[in-house]
Order: C-alpha cells, then structure tokens, then sequence
C-alpha cells in the first residue's frame, strides 16, 4: 500500500513531473527545430521513428492535465521550458508565443493551487545550436544563460523552484559516449567535453538567476546504483567506477569544485584546455539537490579501452524497461548525497517510476504493479526521513504517458493513460491510490 501523506514529515512535498518535449506537442506554437526531431528522422534511432510533434498536445490539453493534478491532491507540479520553443534559433530573436505559453501554465498551475517547480532544460537542443557542436562547444554556457534570463525574466517570479538542466549524465554519457540519445554521438572527447560544459552551463544559469533576485535554485542528477556483477576485486573496481561517472561526477563538480579522481584518469586527456578555471563557477551554491532514480545496474569487467567494463542482466524483477527494481538503491543515495555533497540543504526525488504494460481494459488501467513499485519506493523514502536524512519532497515520473525518447510511445510511465491516436486521458489505478494517500486524512 501507498504510504501516506501523514506518513511524511509535514512540510514534505508530493509532486509529478514532464517535460516540454515529451508532451506538448512540439509542432505547436512556433518551436524551432530541435536535435530530437533530427535525430528521430535518422532512421534506426527511434523506435518508428517516432518524435515529438504531437505528443500528449499538452500545449492545448493542459487545463485538462492540471486538473487531474489538482483533483489527485499533489502539491507541486515539476515542467521544463523548451529551448527552442522560446528561441527557435537558440539564440537571438525570442518567439512570443512560446513564452506565452509558459506564461498561461505558471498561471494555470497557481490558479488550482499547485507549486511551479521548473526546469529549464530537458534535452531538447535547438537544432541551430547542435550545428555549432551543442554541448562540445564551450559557448553553449553563454547561449544558455542568455536563454536563462529570456524565461526567467517572464516566469521566475511565480516559480517555487528552479533547476538548469536535467540529467546531466544522459545529456553528456547518453548522449556522447552511448550515443543512445540525441545528438546519437559516440566518442569520448566529445563526452568528455559535454560533461564538462553541462557543469559550466549550470553554474552560468545559477548565476544568471541570482542576478534576476531568483532563489530556491537547485541541480538535479540523476543516479543508478552500480552493484560488482560478482565477488571479485575486478567487478568490484568496475562498479566503482561506473558509480563514479554516473553518480559522482556532477555531484562532486556542483558541491565540492572538483572533479573524482577516478573518472579524470580516464577523461582527463580528452577535457577541455583549462578546464580547472570553471570549476568556482560550477560549484556555485544551489539550494536544493533533487535525484531521479529507477534502478540498480550490475557491472562486469570487459577487455577494451577505458572504462572497460560491461552491464550484466540481473536477476530482480524488471519494469517493461529491462530495469530491476531496487528500492534500496534510492535509499543509498538520499543519505550518501547529504553525507558526501549536499548536507543540510532541502534534497527532493524529482523522478521516480516505472514503465508498464497498462493496458486500457473496459476503461481502466490496472497498473497494479506500479502501484507497488511506488508504494516500496515511497516507503524507502519514508524511512530515510525518519532517520533525519532532509528528504523534502518526491515527484512521480510521469504525470501522463508520454514520448519516451529513442524507445518513442511504447514505454508507458504515467499515472494517467493517453490514447495516442484519440489522445483521451484516462487515469490509471496508481493515480487513484496515489491520490488517496495524498487526500485522506487518517
Ligand atoms: O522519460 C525519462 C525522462 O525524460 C528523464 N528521466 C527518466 C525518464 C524515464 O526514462
């Protein structure tokens, strides 16, 4: 069973979270092309070569979304802002009618009492930008705090919260090692480069928004817990190592100005020229840190270069996205982020769900298995807070079912069902679970 609100400390936070590209229909309102619609063009990326364009039509459905927010009793509502919705170019001339947009959701939200938590990229890259190298090219820092102080100056006085960027090592690793994602690249230099202008991108962003007399700013990364594949002093390195770049690189760069020493070894030679001088503006102090987890990976040694090492199947149940669900794993880190990074300071679970099969049967979605997903995760969290740990606040990811990315439509995450072709929200059992634990009062 869900746990419930009276279950949390009272100041704690129940919220959902999308984002701009996955729902809102990027054809609408005058958006500028951006990566994914190149990279989902390019046959072989996307399942169906499915993009963006339609998506959940938030950009004309959202009075109707919000709705089903405020009516499942949730406190807080996580968005992003598109880049190319504002800028179509990414920089220079600003289209109205995005931030308009923006403008009427901040206003949509207060209007049924729910808290703007925004975040002002969610990896949709302006296509203009990805031309000039996109995150391998040093300028991105400059063209995105200018983006910045474009949204900021219209919506940062009714927001509650604000993060740069999402994901920081799907934007960068994903991205440019993997090349899972958009821009679909795989090379280290090119990674290395990323991971560190993401970091020099978010430092200019804070800046940029202190200077507008913004506050309640944080980063959000998000983690995978790296278990050895076996007992052996190999995995065990391996694993490390896998933790290192994934989970420790951008909370080490944001609280401390340094990098991890193990991940340099390798990425060292392929770093920008005198990367140590960011290092002050990347660490500039945030006021929160939220971490998005899913799941734990199980890693092996593998002959190669560097980082040398393999993911092995597990042997835990897994969600329709392959991934074991380990609720230990988000316990692991809400207390090593506030022993190791970021103390004291407010930390929230911006992102945590699954993929289901969530078939509509009859008109309802028995997404029980969610249910239970949610409900281990959330008691997982309950504990921490019980133990002082300053876990503030948890977002379900998703609000709605919705583009998930290379995998396209396939992989469901919301509480609430979308019909793609009809595009007919129905929501499912987890909402009306999550909804009674959110509203009931003993
Ligand atoms: O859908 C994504 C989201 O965009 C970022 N975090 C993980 C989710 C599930 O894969």
């Amino acid at each position: 069973m869900i746990p419930r609100r009276a279950d949390f400390p009272k100041d704690f936070l129940f919220g959902a979270a999308t984002s701009s590209y996955q729902i809102e229909g990027h054809s609408f309102g005058s958006a500028g092309r951006t990566h994914w619609d190149d990279f989902a063009a390019t046959p072989g990326n996307v399942v169906r070569a499915e993009n963006g364009a339609i998506a959940c039509d938030h950009y004309h459905r959202w009075p109707e979304d919000f709705d089903l927010m405020q009516q499942a009793g949730f406190d807080v509502y996580r968005f992003s802002t598109s880049w190319a919705r504002v800028m179509p170019e990414g920089r220079g001339a600003v289209n109205t009618e995005g931030l308009d947009f923006y403008d009427r959701l901040v206003d949509g939200m207060l209007a049924r009492g729910l808290k703007p938590a925004a975040t002002l990229y969610h990896w949709e890259l302006p296509s203009a930008l990805a031309d000039m190298g996109g995150w391998r090219n040093r300028d991105i820092a400059d063209w995105f705090a200018d983006y910045t102080e474009v949204v900021m100056g219209r919506i940062g006085d009714r927001l509650r919260s604000a993060a740069p960027i999402n994901e920081p090592w799907c934007v960068s690793w994903l991205s440019h090692f993997l090349g899972h994602h958009a821009p679909g690249i795989r090379d280290i230099r090119a990674t290395a480069r990323a991971m560190h202008h993401i970091g020099l991108a978010h430092g200019r962003s804070i800046a940029a928004m202190r200077g507008l007399g913004i506050g309640n700013l944080g980063a959000v990364c998000n983690m995978e817990y790296a278990a050895p594949a076996d007992t052996s002093a190999a995995a065990a390195a391996a694993a490390q190592l896998y933790d290192g770049y994934y989970n420790r690189w951008f909370l080490s760069a944001m609280f401390k100005g340094e990098y991890p020493a193990d991940v340099l070894e390798g990425l060292a030679s392929h770093m920008p020229a005198d990367w140590q001088d960011d290092m002050a503006t990347i660490a500039a102090p945030v006021d929160w840190v939220g971490i998005n987890y899913y799941t734990r990976k199980l890693i092996a040694p593998a002959p190669g270069p560097w980082p040398a090492h393999q993911e092995v199947a597990g042997p835990l149940p897994k969600t329709e996205m392959g991934w074991e669900i380990y609720p230990e794993g988000l316990e692991f880190f809400l207390r090593r982020t506030a022993q190791d990074y970021s103390g004291d300071l407010p930390i929230y679970v911006t992102e945590n769900g699954m993929a289901g099969l969530d078939n509509l049967v009859g008109g309802a979605v028995n997404d029980a298995a969610r249910i239970d997903y949610l409900s281990q995760h959330l008691a997982a969290v309950q504990k921490v807070a019980a133990d002082g740990v300053p876990v503030k606040g948890y977002f379900t990811w998703s609000l709605l079912d919705n583009y998930e990315w290379a995998l396209g439509y396939e992989k469901r995450f919301g509480l609430i069902h979308v019909d793609f072709e009809t595009l007919q929200r129905t929501p499912k059992a987890s909402y009306h679970a999550l909804s009674r634990a959110l509203t009931r009062s003993a």
